[in-house]
Parts: structure tokens; sequence; C-alpha cells
């Protein structure tokens, strides 16, 4: 393997924005309709305020093959489809073996993790929290606060990600807001 200069980055704990990063991905909702289990708040949503900024991902220039150590910070914005909470699509790694580990840098959220056969683990988030995906668990981040959820993240650089599982079969669970908490439910659309 060719030798690597080292360097450094910076992190602004509070916004999670990295500097360099090598890309700034933003999802929106048009990029995650589907995954929302509420059709008609996602319509309302479009109708009213248009395509909305759900989270953006600062990804860190590590390239992705084995050996190195890719990382990047997720900032996921407040706010709820329906009754849901702002999530990430979630994710499994394409060589299923490869874990991954989460730092919480501000907000608060959870950490949604789920295995082939529709097990879920929920994994409380917040400033200080180190949270590990163990290998061969699906993973998605919930925001379920009122400020934005940020985290730090880093895995194998030969993990690969792999989104059309989660696309085709949704998570199990949900997590929803009910008398102001942050409750999981049964998603009546997993396959
Ligand atoms: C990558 C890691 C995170 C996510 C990011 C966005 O392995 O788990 O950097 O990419 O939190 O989530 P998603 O599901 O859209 O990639
Ligand atoms: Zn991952």
């Amino acid at each position: 393997m060719e030798l690597m200069e080292p360097f450094s980055s910076t992190l602004d704990l509070q916004t999670g924005i990295l500097e360099p990063a090598s890309q700034v991905l933003r999802r929106r909702l048009s990029d995650m309709k589907d995954m929302y289990a509420d059709a008609d708040a996602v319509k309302r949503i479009f109708e009213q305020e248009g395509d909305r900024l759900i989270y953006e991902v600062y990804v860190g220039g590590i390239p992705e093959v084995e050996g190195h150590m890719p990382h990047s910070t997720t900032t996921i914005h407040p706010g709820r489809i329906g009754d849901e909470f702002h999530m990430t699509k979630g994710h499994y790694h394409v060589k299923r073996d490869r874990a991954e580990i989460y730092l919480g840098l501000a907000g608060q959220g959870c950490l949604l993790l789920q295995t082939d056969d529709g097990t879920v683990r929920r994994v409380e988030m917040r400033r200080g929290i180190v949270a590990y995906v163990p290998h061969f668990w699906a993973h998605r981040t919930v925001n379920t606060g009122g400020v934005p959820f940020v985290f730090f993240a880093a895995w194998p650089g030969d993990a690969g990600h792999d989104y059309a599982t989660i696309e085709q079969r949704g998570f199990a669970k949900l997590l929803i807001s009910q008398y102001g908490r942050a409750v999981l439910t049964d998603n009546p659309r997993y396959k």
C-alpha cells in the first residue's frame, strides 16, 4: 500500500462541521420519502415547505479501502415526519463482518440496530457516549431531541455500504414521539 501523508482536520463539536471534508452529503426528504411510515405527512410537508433537509454528513476524505479508517460526522436536524423522528437512511456494511464506532457530540438521539432476522436494539446517544456497532448489525440513527443531534463515526475502509436492503425491507421498528417520549413501535410495512 502507498504511504499517505499524516494529516489532521478540525471538527466543530457543536455543528459537526468537519474541515477539510471531501464531501458533504445533504439528505433531504425526497431522498428517503418512502422510508417514513406516514405517507400523508410526507405529502403535507412537500406541499407546505418543500424538500426538507433531514441530515448532513461531512465525510473526512479517507480512502474507502482495506487498511484505512474512513470517518465522518453526521448532523441530524430536529423534527418529525408525522410522529416519526428525523432519522438517517440506515445501512448494512457490504462486508457484513465489519464493525463501526460512534461518538455522540451534541444533542440527543438513538442508535437503532437490526439483524437480518429482524431483531432490533436501541442505544441512547448524547454528547460523550461511545456506541459500538458490532459487525452484522444494520444501523440507523434518530434525532429524538429538539436540537441538532451530532455524532462522529469511524469504520473499516473496506466495509462498503449496502443501502438497498434497508430500502427494500425497512427497519422492523419505528421510533415515534408519544406523549413527549421516544417510543419504539412495530413498523407495519417491515418486510
Ligand atoms: C458510515 C456511518 C455513518 C453514516 C451516516 C449517515 O458507515 O455509519 O457515517 O453513513 O451517519 O447515515 P446513512 O445511513 O445515510 O449512511
Ligand atoms: Zn456504517
